[in-house]
């Protein structure tokens, strides 16, 4: 996407559909003209909320009534003169306005992420700022609302920056001895080096313990339903989601595919998954399943073995050399098979959880175990700055010549990997050779930001 700043672009920020009111969006060197274009002469006051009668620049038809806001650049979101409409909410209404807009000249419907991709190139906001805001714009527990809003405000570039400060004076005392290769080095000297770099490789370090976590707020916390067929996996699903997703018939190899839900718990976003029922089988699209349910058993956070009591036994303890430490094994159907034991043969792990889906019974149980694991598992999260695998990506190579820049005594040596971890972390906030990741991180707005 190329972001041509001398046209004008207008979208609408608020999502299309029936509402009270709808906000519409222009910015460029054309927002004025188009504003007394549809306002008439009146031009608003900067930065206060008029209300006016918008007309269509050819026709002189009204359009609508509404309030029109007036952000003269660069004190707007893009940096350069922005102008909102507030009208009423509906299909034609702004669709009227879009028309009436993008026909005057050097006008046009902006693309997707285009208003942020300004704000971007005016220096309005940094890279993990507009990721922030991508985030914001999506968040749907309180936990990636919060996240969303520190990384919005800036708390993981203001982390780099101070970092590469750091860096950077050191990279300066290196340089000057590189410099001046006649003056002997002096031993407090390369202790202050010695010392700037590790403080800076300890922060990074702190920073990294906490990357997934920020990670599984953004994207969810993982729980997989596991189990031989007709355990109750399907069953299990739908009792937890409340809704009938996923199907359920006594007929053994049901469920192919791996089928997840997104539940919002305490505050924090659950993605359980249901799966095809582990078994060998040489039926090839059961097998793909059963492949896929291995996956994504290996990538989640928890997994739950369902443990049929009025199945053969064996077949379902030997799933377990699977399990993780903190996995937990459900006793599923106790409307027909009976309260669990304290403890099953083979399973090590903490005591096995009894429920039915049919009658209800133990799930209450069930997702109160699920809330503590997750909060557990959350508690630092407030701490999580790295809210996505680039970030982590990126900290770890800075990292990585850091380690280097240390170990090292050659000084050129020792100067080229500090500046490789500057420019590593520079990624982050998106001052150096970042036009991929623009791509990928623009094209995930939605139209109007
Ligand atoms: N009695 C009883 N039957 C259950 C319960 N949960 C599931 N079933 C039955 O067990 C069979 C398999 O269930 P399903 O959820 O499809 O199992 P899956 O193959 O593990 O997904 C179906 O006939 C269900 O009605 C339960 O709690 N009690
Ligand atoms: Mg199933």
């Amino acid at each position: 996407m190329q972001a041509d700043s001398r046209e004008t672009i207008v979208a609408p920020a608020t999502a299309s559909g029936r509402a009270g009111v709808a906000v519409l969006r222009l910015s460029g060197p054309q927002a004025t003209r188009a504003l007394d274009a549809l306002c008439g002469s009146m031009r608003p006051t900067a930065r206060l909320a008029s209300l006016r009668r918008l007309h269509h620049p050819q026709t002189g038809e009204l359009l609508d009534q509404g309030l029109v806001l007036f952000f003269p650049g660069p004190q707007s979101f893009t940096g350069e003169d922005v102008v909102e409409f507030q009208v009423h909410g509906s299909h034609a209404v702004v669709s009227a306005l879009l028309d009436a807009l993008t026909a005057l000249p050097d006008v046009r419907l902006a693309q997707p992420g285009e208003f942020a991709r300004r704000a971007f190139e005016h220096r309005k906001l940094d890279l993990t700022e507009l990721e922030g805001l991508a985030d914001l714009i999506d968040a749907e527990t309180e936990s990636q609302r919060r996240q969303a809003l520190r990384l919005m405000e800036g708390a993981l570039s203001t982390r780099c920056e101070e970092l590469r400060a750091s860096l950077l004076k050191t990279l300066a005392y290196v340089e000057a001895y590189l410099d001046f290769p006649d003056e002997d080095l002096q031993a407090d000297v390369m202790d202050v080096w010695s010392e700037e770099l590790g403080s800076v490789r300890q922060q990074i370090a702190a920073l990294l313990a906490h990357a997934h976590r920020g990670e599984i707020v953004r994207e969810g916390y993982r729980v997989v339903l596991l189990g031989v067929p007709n355990a109750g996996k399907s069953s299990l699903l739908n009792a937890l989601a409340q809704r009938d997703v996923a199907i359920v018939t006594p007929a053994a190899g049901t469920t192919r595919d791996v089928l997840e839900v997104r539940l919002n718990l305490e505050g924090h976003l659950m993605l359980l998954a249901d799966t095809a029922g582990l078994r060998d089988t040489t039926d090839t699209i059961e097998q793909e399943g059963i492949r896929r349910a291995r996956h994504y058993a290996e990538q989640a956070q928890l997994r739950l073995w369902l443990f049929d009591p009025t199945q053969e036994h064996t077949s379902q303890q030997s799933l377990w050399s699977d399990a993780r430490p903190g996995d937990f094994v459900l006793w599923t159907k106790t409307d027909e098979a009976g309260p669990a034991p304290k403890q099953l043969d083979g399973w090590t792990g903490p005591a096995p959880l009894a429920l039915s889906a049919r009658s209800g019974e133990g799930i209450p149980a069930l997702l109160e175990a699920l809330k503590s694991r997750m909060l557990c598992d959350f508690c630092d999260s407030e701490d999580a700055l790295l809210a996505r695998a680039r970030h982590r990506e990126a900290l770890v190579l800075a990292q990585h010549h850091l380690v280097r820049a240390t170990e090292v005594d050659d000084l050129t040596l020792k100067a080229e990997d500090i500046r490789l971890s500057i420019r590593a972390l520079s990624t982050v906030i998106g001052v150096v050779g970042v036009d991929d990741i623009l791509d990928v991180v623009f094209s995930a707005f939605c139209l109007g930001k």
